[in-house]
């Protein structure tokens, strides 16, 4: 019945605790913000206060934003349903926005490609948060229905390529305060992950280099004339370009292999990490 937003207090005060506790981690690590995901919320229509699950949630996100280091960030990461099937406490962009504002300059909003409804605009969601300075950054994955965590870009590639063509946009324009995080956020379970974190990264490179390959000169005249055409085909031209070669090269250039992996099979890394790390018989699996 929830973390952050229980209605018991002692449960909201372990949950508070383990933020913490994953703060100080964090130091240990080096790391430079903490992302709050939460799966609260509700399964039937009347089950929850919708208003009070959000003032607990406020209440319990500002003793956690009160320990975050100086020079970190907080990202509230939203997710429209799963595991709560009726409402959801952070269940849009609009509700991480606000939260954000009221929580601090230092709390921005993650961008998990998996947590919309379907056909949402999640571009123009990161051009919004870009203009507002709340874009904390992103969990990239893939999916075809839901929170399906596929590996970046084997579904649907032109949806990476649109973010990025936001990012490319922000980046030149000097965007204040435009620093996103990028993250992976992906559940591998028919691949090798390692695999899969290979295939991600190179997709999130291709998706990059297409953006940085849209005339952008050309972009800004069509759309102030309303040259609706003219304006998607520098998309499109953009996205046709066979950017391959200077990916590959780039990789190369940067003593990286250029078909990682290929590389990777041929040095045979998982087979030496299996006969060295046992397989765990006790290791549990819960939501990823
Ligand atoms: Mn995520």
């Amino acid at each position: 019945f929830g973390s952050l937003t229980h209605t018991d207090k002692a449960v909201r005060e372990q949950a508070i605790a383990h933020n913490l506790e994953c703060i100080e981690i964090g130091k240990q690590l080096g790391s430079r913000a903490l992302t709050v995901w939460i799966g609260d919320g509700s399964n039937f229509p009347g089950q929850l206060n919708m208003t009070k699950a959000l003032e607990r949630y406020l209440e319990s996100m500002r003793v956690i934003v009160a320990a975050i280091p100086d020079g970190w960030r907080a990202f509230i990461e939203h997710k429209l349903y799963e595991p709560a099937l009726y409402s959801t406490v952070i269940a849009d962009w609009g509700t991480s926005f606000i939260c954000a504002t009221q929580l601090g300059a230092n709390v921005q909003c993650l961008v998990d490609l998996g947590h919309h409804a379907p056909t949402t605009n999640i571009e123009q969601i990161v051009s919004r948060l870009i203009q507002f300075q709340r874009l904390g950054g992103f969990h990239f994955n893939d999916s075809k229905y839901g929170d399906d965590d596929l590996d970046t870009g084997s579904v649907n590639p032109f949806q990476i390529f649109l973010v990025f063509n936001e990012l490319v946009d922000a980046e030149l324009r000097g965007a204040p305060g435009f620093a996103p995080a990028y993250m992976l956020d992906q559940s591998h379970n028919v691949t090798d992950p390692v695999e899969s974190l290979m295939e991600s990264a190179v997709a999130l490179q291709r998706a990059y280099t297409q953006a940085l390959m849209v005339d952008r000169g050309g972009l800004n005249s069509a759309q102030d004339s309303n040259d609706a055409l003219m304006a998607n085909r520098t998309l499109q031209n953009a996205v046709r370009m066979d950017v391959e070669p200077a990916i590959k090269m780039a990789r190369k250039r940067n003593g990286g292999a250029i078909d990682p992996v290929a590389v990777f099979r041929e040095s045979r890394y998982r087979q030496c990490k299996a006969s060295a790390r046992p397989q765990d018989l006790t290791g549990k699996s819960g939501i990823v």
